[in-house]
């Protein structure tokens, strides 16, 4: 049965209002994807893989290449669309990677911009960050700046703090208070936000692990300038330049040798993101 004119008329409102807002706010957030069984299934795989491996996944990078959970969400088709809004048909993933703040944790990621270190010689890329536990204000979810992203890279101070989850504890010092938005999701809810849009996010005070899957899509077209050997995984439409080797995705629910390739390409990203640009 093809769709009525009523449903492509809605589809088509929703779509361009998604696509004005994230382009006016630099972010979009509350967009459903996972009822509450698929929360708990990928949830538990990631818990699973944790127990296998015998230490958390936070912060570990390419763990689609890994774990197929994993690689599931960052491909799930209702997500991609939305990505298909922003980037265009060419679409390629670039980095998935578990963030997680335990009950009581410090652990805070101070005010910064995603495109300040990666290395790429454009903005054509959208991050998602898919709850797998409820993000609040309490349990330290991420706080934005709108329109932040129209202000082009900041300058970020390095630094040096434990409890900072980024690699050089970037920070953006000249952050107004009243211009934080609380990006709060419910479990199997996302968010997408511009590499340029300023955010961060608090410590957990709340009782249960905090859980996103950060997730970032890049064009096909973009160069990395700091490396030339940075790998990604074509997902949608093609790629004609060629400028990354491809990942593979995982094809078990866990590799074997999940351990020894997840330090390897933790390392690989750490050398291209986790150093200052030349
Ligand atoms: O998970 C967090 O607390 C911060 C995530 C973040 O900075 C990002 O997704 O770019």
């Amino acid at each position: 049965m093809g769709l009525s004119y009523k449903t492509i008329f809605l589809n088509t409102e929703r779509t361009k209002s998604f696509a004005v807002k994230y382009w006016a706010n630099g972010f979009i957030d509350g967009i459903s994807l996972l009822n509450a069984d698929e929360v708990a299934q990928h949830r538990g795989h990631l818990e699973k893989a944790e127990h296998v491996l015998g230490h958390s996944l936070h912060y570990v990078n390419k763990v689609h290449t890994v774990l197929r959970s994993a690689y599931e969400l960052a491909t799930s088709p209702a997500l991609v669309d939305q990505v298909e809004e922003i980037l265009g048909n060419d679409i390629l993933l670039y980095n998935v990677t578990y963030i997680i703040k335990e009950p009581g944790s410090p652990k805070f990621v101070s005010f910064h911009q995603d495109l300040t270190y990666w290395g790429f010689d454009g903005t054509e890329q959208v991050s998602a960050w898919l709850a797998l536990s409820p993000a609040t204000p309490e349990s330290g979810c991420m706080r934005m700046i709108p329109g932040s992203h129209q202000q082009g890279l900041k300058e970020q101070v390095i630094g040096e703090d434990k409890d900072n989850v980024l690699n050089l504890s970037q920070t953006i010092e000249d952050v107004n208070d009243d211009d934080i938005v609380f990006s709060t999701l419910r479990p199997g809810e996302f968010s997408l936000h511009h590499g340029w849009t300023i955010h961060s996010s608090g410590p957990n005070r709340s009782t249960d692990r905090r859980i996103g899957l950060n997730i970032q899509y890049i064009s096909p077209q973009l160069k990395q300038t700091k490396s030339d050997s940075d790998s990604a995984m074509l997902i949608r439409g093609n790629d004609p330049f060629g400028h990354f080797i491809d990942d593979v995705p995982a094809t078990e629910w866990l590799l074997e040798d999940a351990e020894a390739l997840l330090k390897e390409r933790t390392k690989a990203y750490k050398a291209i993101s986790g150093t200052p640009n030349s």
